[in-house]
């Protein structure tokens, strides 16, 4: 009953969708995971996040996984003769040693396909990175509407 309570309060304390978040797990970093809103029935949906390597090692994102979608990937965007693709990354992404990399439109990005909910500004969603070296950490993505960054380039939730 207590846990509850404190659950509750956390909640609200880290509720306002601005907020500055961030997780670490071993020698890594993980600043600000977010994603943008989804209507319900979307077919996808995309997470970003900057992960800093603090280390004298590199390491490796080499899953995800969440409870809000029934797949998640990895993936990365580029521009190829003109059009935005992109492609999934089974072996994962390196974090190299003393190095940051950043998920971000346009590139580097966690793919959610066929979320189970709408997304709204403000919502929080758990996403568990698995690192081969720092193991396991749940961060949770905040909600927030922002502008592609490119205007011609489609938000990676439309290309599937
Ligand atoms: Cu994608």
């Amino acid at each position: 009953m207590r846990r509850r309570l404190l659950t509750a309060i956390l909640g609200l304390a880290f509720a306002g969708p601005a907020f500055a978040h961030d997780y670490s797990a071993a020698a890594l970093r993980i600043d600000h995971p977010w994603t943008r809103p989804t209507a319900a029935g979307a077919p996808a949906a995309a997470g970003y996040m900057d992960i800093t390597n603090t280390g004298r090692t590199a390491d490796r994102l080499v899953s995800v996984t969440t409870p809000h979608a029934a797949r998640a990937e990895i993936h990365q965007s580029s521009m190829e003769g003109g059009m935005m693709r992109m492609k999934a990354l089974p072996q994962g992404v390196e974090i190299p040693a003393g190095g940051k990399v950043s998920l971000a439109p346009g590139g580097l990005h966690v793919m959610l396909f066929a979320p189970k909910a709408a997304v709204a500004p403000g919502d929080r969603i758990p996403l568990t990175l698995t690192f081969a070296k720092a193991g396991k950490v749940t961060v949770q993505l905040a909600a927030e509407s922002r502008p592609p960054a490119r205007p011609a380039a489609m938000p990676e939730g439309h290309q599937h």
